[in-house]
Formats: structure tokens, C-alpha cells, sequence
């Protein structure tokens, strides 16, 4: 299996207990492949208390800007870039040169290649079309996972998209040549019903199959660079985390996406499912060998000006999550209020430069 060399990476970190690397630790396992090390890194960063902080889309536009070379909200606040960035494959499946939210594929390549070269870490999603409609990720109807056993030509559409994705991924390399390992983190919040693999509209079976095909096709590609993460939305008991989980053999890192909405009314709930929600992913984490992470969280708009060092900041410092990662920030006027990040003059500036100081979390220059 492709993935032999972080699992026993993860493995060999784990039984390490805190801290401590015992003798022939994986530093050489690790650099078996760019996925093994980027792994590694993860996992040294969890155990020494730190996380990355992620933001998607980062250097592509802010709410005030678009496609400036170089700009970040964060960046424009903290003064570093966030540690993680993450891009979104969706329309790469229809070979579109632009993905969903109309960011250039070559630009996302680029940026991903500087993160990298920044010392950055670099994570990508993926919002595909519905394979049998061809509507967007949200589109639920035709349940296309139900039918897929049966219809050989939505299987090898399907099959030739994630086959691009694959290249894509594959296709990442820095100045060097090497290929640029990323966090790989599709199908995701699977068990909430707004995506077409959501819980209403796949079994369980099929879920797993399509995690199966997809990590079948990307081992055939030859991809080596792909740190594999299962994200699913509701997670909060081991039984509803079992249920779709495609297996040990085929997931790197397992994490939990989480937003908080309601703002100031919605800070108890969003604590509560944060606390239930990691605790069956830290959980299955250590049972497994694997890495932790908090893979998409936010509060839209940043309406509670403390939310970074009173809300974020306590809630996931009592997990070892390598990182987390908060969404985008629109352009207004592609979607005015839709950002998750303060930028320069909101009335949270001051308390996210708290956030960068505190030092818990990691950024880049
Ligand atoms: C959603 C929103 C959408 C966007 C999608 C993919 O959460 O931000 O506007 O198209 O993610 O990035």
C-alpha cells in the first residue's frame, strides 16, 4: 500500500508518547516520499503544543482586493501569511482553467508552490459537480452514489475526474523539481446531507467505495504527495464516526469541521461541539496512529471581536490538532459579509494580532 510510510510514521510518532522521539525515528522513513515528510511534520508540530492556522484561498483576495501580487488579509494584519493555506479543486473534474470560486488553476499552482517554498503547508478540498447532473456540489439529487455500481458511464466520468485531480496534486512541484506535499481532504462533511456523497443521499458502503476509488485512482497515478484526510461534519460518538470511516489503510489524518454560527448566542453551542466533536477524533487519532486536525471551522463576519484568543484559541488548545483552518474571505462584491478572517480596520484586528502573538499558533513570513 502507497501509504505504508506514514502510517508506520504515525504509528512509531505515537507509540514515541509526548515529547521524546525514541532512536532510529522516521526523520529517514519520513523522507521516503513528500507526503511521509510533510506528515511528520505535522505530527512534530501537534506534539509540541502548536497548530498551524490555515486560511483558504489566503493570497487570492481579500474582502478589500483581488489578485494583488502579493496580498493576504492575514498578512495585512499579522504581518505573516497563515501557516496553512488551503485551495479548492472544484471544476478541476470539468478540466476548467478557473475553479469554483473563480480562482485560476495556475494561480492556485503558484501560490502553493511560494506557500511551500515559504515554509508553509499547503491543503486542498475539492467541491466537484454532481457527476450525474452536472449541478454543483450541493446539488443532491439523482443521489448519483447510489447509482454508480450500475451505470458504467457515470463511473468512468466520475473516474476521469478524479483522475485529474490526481494529476493536478501530482503535477505540484517546487523549484527543484520535487513534488510539493498537501493535505488531501476530499468528500468531505459527508455526514451532514447538503453534498451530493452526503449522509441523505449515499449508504454508508457507498461512501467507503468512493473514498476506495478515489485513493485506487490517485496509487495508480503514482501520487506521492498526498497526506490523506477524512473530515467529516458530525462526529460527535465513536459509532457515528465508525460508520463511514474508509479504513485505516486508506486516512492519514482525520479531523472535524465545526463552524459557529449565532454568533454570540451560538458561543456555547459552538464550544460544546467543539469539546464533543474532537474529543471522538482525538480519540480515534491516538487509537489509530494518526494525525489530528481541525479542518475547517469560522465564525462568518467575525461578529464577536474576541472570537480568536477567547473562543478559537482555548477551544482547540486542549486538542494536539496539527492545524486548523478557518474559510475564506470573500471579495464584497462577490459576497459581501462572507469572510472569516478580520482584515485591516474591522473591529477584531487588534484581537487577532493577539491571536499571532500568543504564539501558539503558526504563521509564515
Ligand atoms: C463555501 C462558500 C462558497 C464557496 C465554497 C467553495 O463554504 O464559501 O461561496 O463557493 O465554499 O469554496
Amino acid at each position: 500500500m502507497r501509504n505504508q510510510a506514514i502510517i508506520a510514521v504515525g504509528l512509531l510518532l505515537v507509540s514515541c508518547g509526548s515529547g521524546k522521539r525514541s532512536e532510529g525515528s522516521p526523520t529517514t522513513d519520513a523522507a521516503a516520499t513528500p507526503a511521509a515528510a510533510l506528515a511528520a511534520r505535522l505530527d512534530s508540530v501537534a506534539r509540541s503544543g502548536h497548530f498551524y492556522f490555515g486560511h483558504h484561498d489566503d493570497t487570492a483576495y481579500g474582502v478589500e482586493w483581488k489578485y494583488e501580487d502579493v496580498r493576504s488579509d492575514v498578512r495585512d494584519v499579522t504581518g505573516e501569511y497563515p501557516g496553512l493555506m488551503n485551495w479548492d479543486l472544484g471544476l478541476i473534474e470539468l478540466d476548467s482553467a478557473r475553479n469554483l470560486d473563480k480562482v485560476p488553476f495556475s494561480f492556485i499552482a503558484g501560490e502553493i508552490r511560494k506557500q511551500d517554498a515559504r515554509g508553509g503547508v499547503n491543503a486542498i478540498s475539492w467541491h466537484p459537480r454532481n457527476v450525474m447532473t452536472g449541478g454543483d456540489s450541493w446539488d443532491t439529487t439523482g443521489s448519483p452514489l447510489h447509482e454508480l455500481a450500475g451505470n458504467r458511464e457515470m463511473a468512468d466520468s466520475l473516474d476521469a475526474w478524479i483522475t485529474r485531480a490526481a494529476r493536478f496534486i501530482g503535477d505540484l512541484r517546487n523549484e527543484e523539481g520535487e513534488r510539493i506535499p498537501v493535505v488531501f481532504r476530499p468528500w468531505h462533511e459527508n455526514n451532514g446531507t447538503w453534498f451530493w456523497w452526503g449522509s441523505a443521499n449515499a449508504t454508508p458502503e457507498e461512501y467507503i467505495d468512493l473514498w476506495k476509488r478515489t485513493r485506487s485512482i490517485f496509487d495508480r497515478e503514482g501520487i506521492d504527495n498526498v497526506v490523506w484526510a477524512y473530515s467529516p461534519d458530525r462526529v460527535d460518538s465513536k459509532e457515528k464516526f465508525l460508520l463511514t470511516y474508509p479504513g485505516d489503510d486508506y486516512v492519514d489524518l482525520i479531523g472535524s469541521d465545526i463552524y459557529h454560527f449565532n454568533g454570540e448566542e451560538g458561543r456555547e453551542e459552538f464550544e460544546k461541539q467543539v469539546r464533543s466533536q474532537l474529543s471522538v477524533v482525538e480519540a480515534e487519532a491516538k487509537e489509530r496512529g494518526k494525525l489530528m486536525a481541525f479542518t475547517e471551522s469560522g465564525l462568518e463576519g467575525v461578529t464577536i471581536p474576541d472570537w480568536y484568543t477567547n473562543v478559537l484559541l482555548p477551544a482547540v488548545s486542549e486538542f494536539p490538532v496539527a492545524y486548523v483552518c478557518v474559510w475564506r474571505n470573500a471579495n464584497k462584491e462577490e459576497k459581501a459579509g462572507h469572510y472569516y478572517v478580520p482584515y485591516k480596520g474591522h473591529p477584531a484586528e487588534e484581537d487577532f494580532k493577539a491571536f499571532h502573538a500568543n504564539g501558539k499558533a503558526i504563521f509564515v513570513k
